[in-house]
Order: structure tokens, then sequence, then C-alpha cells
């Protein structure tokens, strides 16, 4: 180490610590895995408002963009153990800890964003969010990642046939591991943060994602095919520590749920909005899509992994997902 770079070093524990010091103990450390122009960063600004100004600036949110904290499984077990205050993260790794959400991880469950809306924010929703705390979580509210589509670079996927043998990440999720399987996919779970570089360097021949992570990451950069298969729809979530949840007021708890509603709200505004005009940026940005996916063919190309479901989380359950109505 030259002399500079020692006093560079120097410095910068000096300046780190002095900021510890310094810190605010109301300010909680917040982890997502996209860019803060994401959906997910886009919810997290309008959280750290809202409860800034419900609180009259007693609570203040710093931002981890981008997995700083690590990947969405290890922000939430640092949410368990209190490294981390608030984590936005899809339901992908949640199931691991909360088993009562996978339910919501079936593919083609959810038909539009009205019903899944209506079903996270109404009893059912309710219900999941009220497990959290027995696994050692709090769940602040539900938000949203979106549809998923799935992109490769070995060929357009247009029939179920066209996803046989390709191999595809998958997040770390039995449900969504089932599904591929039963396609004749390979799939493969991997933690987000590796994804970019699995792709680039051909670990994996594919992904899949909603428009926005798929615009967010880059993954245009690294993958030629994008079919329109919206699979499934993923929904996310704004979880929150014990360590901090069980000393607030009632009266906080209140201003952080209120918040947590308004982040939620500006989560699924971010993802539609880039649900709706992304699929014309990736194609600007080189990638071929296949529109007319043949979406029924999925549907009952996964009809074994659906007796599974069925099996696992009982057939009345997912109906009264799959039917449910305000
Ligand atoms: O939450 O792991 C995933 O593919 C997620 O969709 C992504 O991290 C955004």
């Amino acid at each position: 180490m030259t002399t500079k770079t020692l006093l560079a070093a120097t410095a910068l524990g000096f300046g780190l610590s002095l900021a510890a010091a310094g810190a605010n103990a109301d300010e909680l450390k917040l982890g997502y895995s996209l860019g803060p122009d994401s959906h997910y960063g886009q919810s997290a600004h309008a959280m750290a408002d809202k409860l800034a100004e419900l609180s009259d600036g007693k609570w203040t949110i710093k931002e981890f963009p981008a997995n700083a904290l690590g990947g969405e499984r290890e922000m939430v077990e640092g949410a368990q153990i209190g490294t981390v205050d608030l984590v936005v993260t899809s339901t992908g790794p949640i199931g691991n800890f909360v088993p009562e959400t996978l339910i919501t991880d079936i593919p083609f469950l959810f038909k539009s964003y009205d019903h899944a809306h209506a079903v996270l924010d109404g009893p059912i929703g309710e219900e999941i969010l009220a497990k959290f705390p027995d696994n050692g979580l709090i769940a602040l509210a539900w938000g949203e990642n979106g549809f998923r589509n799935l992109t490769n670079s070995v060929r357009p996927v247009k029939e179920p046939e066209d996803a046989k043998g390709l191999k595809i990440r998958t997040m770390e999720n039995p449900v969504h591991m089932e599904a591929f399987e039963t396609l004749g996919a390979l799939p493969t779970p991997m933690a987000f943060p590796e994804l970019f570089t699995a792709l680039q360097q051909g670990t994996v021949d594919g992904q899949e994602n909603p428009i926005g992570v798929i615009l967010n990451a880059k993954f245009s950069e690294v993958q030629d095919y994008l079919s329109l298969t919206q699979h499934v729809y993923s929904p996310a979530l704004i979880i929150m520590s014990p360590a901090v949840w069980n000393d607030l007021s009632d009266e906080e708890k209140g201003w952080f749920k209120e918040a947590a509603k308004v982040g939620a709200q500006a989560m699924r505004d971010k993802a539609e909005a880039d649900a709706a005009d992304g699929v014309a940026q990736l194609k600007e940005q080189g990638m071929t899509v296949v529109e007319d996916v043949d979406v029924e063919a999925f549907q009952e190309a996964l009809e074994p992994a659906y007796a599974e479901y069925a099996k696992q989380f009982g057939k009345d359950n997912i109906d009264r997902i799959r039917n449910y109505q305000e």
C-alpha cells in the first residue's frame, strides 16, 4: 500500500466511524435489488417521503439499492436478525421464510393487475401478512414486481416445446422451479445478484422477470430473445425487522403502515408503466420479441404442476384466489 492510498484508507475509515457515531438513531436502512430509478426505488423514495412527513422528520430512511445489502434472501435474513431494517423484495425467496406466501407464486394464478391487487389487498392477502410475525418478520404491505416474461439467448420461445432443454435461472422458489421442470426446461435457482454474469458467461441460457426488471438490470445486453409469456404474477412485499417494529408505539406503527401503502402504490404504478412502455425500449435495445406466445399451450403443459400445487396447497385454497371477486 502506498502512503497515499494508506492515507486515503485511513481518512475513509475515520469518515465512516464519524458517520456511524453521528448517525441519527432513527435512520433506517432499506435494501432492494434494483437501481434507484426502478419500481423498487420509486417505492422506497415514496415511502421515505411519507414517513418523514408523518413522523415530522423523526424517522428517516437511507436507501441501499442494487443489492448493496446482498440478495433478497440475504436482506430478509438481515431483517430477521436486525441488521437490515426494511426490505423491498419480490416474493421469490419469501416462501423459505413464510411458507404461506408460496401459493401466490403459482403460474397463471392471477388474471390481471386488478385481480392480483384485489386478492392481495383483501382478506386473503391480510391472512398471509399475518403469518409473518410467527416467522420473525413484519410485512407492512404487498407491492408489485409484475408479470414475468422469459428471455434467453438460444432461440425464440413461442410454444412450450421451445423451452425444452433450456437452462433457465429461476428464483430460489420451489413453486417456480416445479413449473420450469414440468415444462422440460432445466431450472437453475440462483440469487439475483449473480444473474447478469451467469447470463453473460452462458452458465444459464435464460431467465424470467417482469419488463421493469429486465430493463433496469440491462438484460438486453446479454439476452437476445424476449417472449411475452406473462407466465406468473410476481408479487412484492415491504418487509420490516421486528427489532425496530417491536419498539414502536401504536402511533408510529400506523405511520409505517401508511407510508408502506404509499410506497406499494408507487411500486405498482412504476411496474405497470414499465410493462406498458418497456417492450418497445427492449426492442430498440436489440431484443427479438415474441409477442404471440401460445399462452394456452403453456397453461396446458403445466397441468402436472397444477396437480402438485393442489396437493401441496389444497385445491380449495387455490380456487379461492383464482375465483376471488371483491
Ligand atoms: O425482485 O430475483 C428476481 O428475479 C426478482 O424478480 C428480482 O430480484 C426483482
